[in-house]
């Protein structure tokens, strides 16, 4: 129940980071692999990586937020490749300003890519999903899904949306047999989050860095592995009945008040 043979799987920006993980953990549950970008390097360079892994990707050049780049790539997938079985909405950026000194195209600019880009994607995908007769959408959330902190009012606002929009879509489609559940990684280790885990100057940990393993059971970052098991679950016939749910994979944040300092 947990093989994805037959199934073509499409993550955007699936050419690194959390997103490399997702498609290196959907291929070797047996789907085909599509990955987009919307800079055609990055693709070649992920499509490399993944070659080295065994896996024989495809990718799409587009840019998630322009809808009319989206309908191309989706129409070309369909035509080239097959008509996509999973969406994984992975693409995502974070601005950390604090609310009153950002700009609001900074701030629009966020809600674009988090959250209006898996719209776009989503009312790409589900007719193709809908005429095959089921489909799986995976909306990649976070604990500001769930927690507000200083200096990232666009992306908890964007990804408070986009478990609204998860839901929405479990709401509208499900009927058509399309599942659409979230996941919610907790502090994962990637360029996205290096900032937040530089070694200072004098050879310390970033403050940040040991405020969140304070914040963790685990005592870890997450490492974007350890979501290959819940993309595979969710993208799987093993959650068939499984809907609109978002699954955090924090190693125990949102379920703990924080070691004592
Ligand atoms: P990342 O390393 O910054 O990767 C994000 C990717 O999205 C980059 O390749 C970026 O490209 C791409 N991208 C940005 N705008 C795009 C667009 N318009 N079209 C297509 N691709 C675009 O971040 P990550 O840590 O892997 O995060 C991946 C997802 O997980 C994001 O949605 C993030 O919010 C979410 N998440 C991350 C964490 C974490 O702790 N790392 C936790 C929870 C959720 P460029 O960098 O070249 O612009
Ligand atoms: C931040 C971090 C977080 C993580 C993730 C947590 O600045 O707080 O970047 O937002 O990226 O979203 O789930």
């Amino acid at each position: 129940m947990f093989s994805l043979a037959n199934k073509i799987a499409l993550v955007t920006a699936g050419t690194s980071g959390i997103g490399f993980a997702l498609g290196k953990a959907c291929a070797q549950a047996g789907a085909t692999l599509v990955i987009n970008h919307y800079k055609q390097e990055s693709i070649n360079t992920a499509l490399e990586e993944y070659k080295k892994l065994g896996i024989s990707a495809h990718g799409y050049l587009g840019d998630v937020t322009k809808e009319d780049e989206v309908s191309e790539m989706v129409t070309h997938i369909n035509e080239e490749i097959g008509v996509i079985d999973i969406l994984v909405n992975n693409a995502g950026i974070i601005k950390r300003t604090p609310m009153t000194q950002m700009s609001v195209s900074d701030f629009e600019r966020v809600i674009d890519i988090d959250l209006i880009a898996p719209f776009i994607m989503a009312k790409a995908c589900i007719p193709g999903m809908i005429e095959k007769g089921g489909g799986k959408i995976i909306n990649i959330c976070s604990m500001m899904s769930e927690l507000g902190r200083e200096t990232v009012s666009a992306y908890a606002a964007a990804k408070g949306g986009l478990k609204m929009l998860t839901k929405n879509i479990c709401a509208e489609y499900g009927a058509n047999n399309i599942q659409c559940n979230g996941i919610g990684p907790g502090y994962i280790a990637t360029e996205q989050t290096a900032p937040l885990r530089e070694v200072q100057a004098d050879g310390t940990p970033h403050p940040f860095d040991r405020f969140i393993l304070a914040k963790t059971p685990a005592n870890r970052w997450g490492m974007p592995d350890d979501l290959a098991g819940p993309v595979v679950f969710l993208a799987s016939s093993a959650s068939d009945f499984v809907n609109g749910h978002i699954l955090y994979v924090d190693g125990g944040i949102l379920a703990y008040i924080g070691k004592q300092p």
